[in-house]
C-alpha cells in the first residue's frame, strides 16, 4: 500500500477547539457508530485531555464491542454548548435528529461524509461521494501510523457495514487497502463481521424462517414476495428491528430479479422493502408509492389489508419487469449485467 498523505484539517480544527461534540445520524448504523466512536478514540489517544464526546440516539447492543460505546450520550441536554461540532455519516442537518441544536449553537462546525446528496451543510466539509463509507473518509483524515487497534475496530466496522461485507459496488481497491491496514492493527476481523453483521437473535431467525416459508414466486419466477402481518410479528415476539436482513436473503434466491417484503408496521400500514439484482429500477417503483431509495434497494409504505397491499405492489413490479422485457431486442436473453450493476449500491440511508 502506498504511503497515504492524510488531510489534517479536521485534526487541526480539533486542536484549536476548547471542546468537541461528535454527532452522527438518527438510527445509527455500523458506519455511523464506527466513524463517530473511531474519531473519538483517535482523539482520546492522540490528543489526551481534549474534551470530546459522542452523542447518538440509542445505538444497537451488537456494537457494544466498540471502544467508548458505554459512554455515548443518548439524551439531549439543552444546557450544553460546544466550541466545535463534528458530524460524521450525516447527509443533512435533519439527520442529526434531536442533537441538531448542538450543531447550530457550536462556534465552529465540520462535516465528514460520503453521501452524494450532502449539500455541505457545515462551515468546513470533507465529502467524498465515491467513498464506500464515512469510515473511509475518516481514515483519510487521520495519521495512519497513529491509528490503534481500538480505532481500527471502529473503522473496519464501518467499512464492513456500508459495503455489505465488501460486496456492494461502492467497494473499491482503496476500501480493501484500508481494510487490510486495519487487519494489520491486530483486530479480530472474523468476529467483527460475524458478531455485528451476520449474527441473528433466535427471534430474528424464527421470523426470517416464517417470512421465507410464506413467500411465493411470481411472474415466472422473476419475483419473490412475502408478507409479515402483525399476527406473524406477535407470534414470534418480534418487532421492526427483527425484520432487517430478511429481504437480503430473499434477493439471493436463484433466478429472481426482484424481491419484495411487506411487514405490518402498524394496523393496516405495511412497510415495503424492495430489492433487484440486475435490471429493475426499484427506486422508481418506490417513488411511485411516495417512498424512495436506490436503484437496487428501496422502500415505501402501503395502507390497507395485506392482500390488497401485496397485490398493488406486485402490479408495480409486473409493469417494471414487462418494461424491461419490451426494451430488450426480440429473441435475446437477459443482457449480461455489468459487474457494478450486480449488487445493490447500498442499502443504508
Ligand atoms: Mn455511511
Amino acid at each position: 500500500m502506498e504511503k497515504t498523505v492524510f488531510d489534517p484539517a479536521v485534526l487541526e480544527a480539533v486542536r484549536a477547539a476548547e471542546n468537541v461534540v461528535i454527532l452522527g445520524h438518527v438510527h445509527p448504523d455500523g458506519d455511523c457508530l464506527g466513524s463517530t466512536l473511531g474519531f473519538r478514540q483517535y482523539l482520546r489517544e492522540n490528543m489526551p485531555g481534549k474534551p470530546a464526546e459522542v452523542c447518538l440516539d440509542n445505538p444497537a447492543e451488537k456494537f457494544s464491542y466498540l471502544p467508548g460505546f458505554d459512554e455515548v450520550r443518548t439524551a439531549f441536554d439543552p444546557g450544553r454548548h460546544y466550541d466545535l461540532c463534528v458530524t460524521l455519516d450525516a447527509s443533512d442537518l435533519e439527520r442529526l435528529g434531536e442533537f441538531a441544536p448542538y450543531f447550530s449553537s457550536a462556534n465552529h462546525t465540520f462535516c465528514l461524509d460520503h453521501h452524494r446528496t450532502n449539500p455541505g451543510f457545515a462551515e468546513n466539509n470533507i465529502i467524498n461521494g465515491d467513498a464506500s463509507s464515512c469510515c473511509e473518509v475518516l481514515y483519510g483524515c487521520l495519521d495512519p501510523e497513529k491509528i490503534s487497534r481500538e480505532t481500527a475496530k471502529c473503522i473496519y466496522t464501518g467499512l464492513v457495514h456500508d459495503t455489505g461485507v465488501f460486496r456492494y459496488s461502492s467497494t473499491s481497491r482503496k476500501t480493501m487497502e484500508i481494510a487490510g491496514a486495519m487487519m494489520e492493527k491486530g483486530i479480530d476481523f472474523g468476529e467483527i463481521i460475524d458478531g455485528s453483521f451476520y449474527r441473528k437473535t433466535f427471534t430474528q431467525n424464527r421470523l426470517m424462517g416464517r417470512a421465507l416459508a410464506g413467500s411465493r414466486l411470481y411472474f415466472g419466477g422473476g419475483c419473490i414476495a412475502g408478507v409479515l402481518t402483525a399476527e406473524d410479528m406477535a407470534a414470534e415476539g418480534a418487532d421492526h428491528n427483527d425484520v432487517d436482513g430478511i429481504i437480503d436473503q430473499m434477493r439471493v434466491t436463484a433466478g429472481v430479479e426482484c424481491a419484495l417484503l411487506l411487514y405490518e408496521k402498524a394496523p393496516g400500514e405495511f412497510k415495503a422493502s424492495i430489492r433487484s439484482n440486475h435490471t429493475l429500477d426499484v427506486s422508481r417503483i418506490a417513488v411511485s408509492f411516495g417512498g424512495g431509495g436506490h436503484i437496487r434497494a428501496a422502500g415505501f409504505t402501503l395502507r390497507g389489508n395485506s392482500e390488497d397491499c401485496l397485490k398493488e405492489a406486485l402490479e408495480a413490479v409486473r409493469r417494471g419487469l414487462q418494461e424491461i422485457r419490451e426494451m430488450r431486442p426480440a429473441g435475446e436473453d437477459a443482457p449480461a449485467p455489468a459487474d457494478s450493476a450486480r449488487r445493490p449500491e447500498t442499502t443504508h440511508d
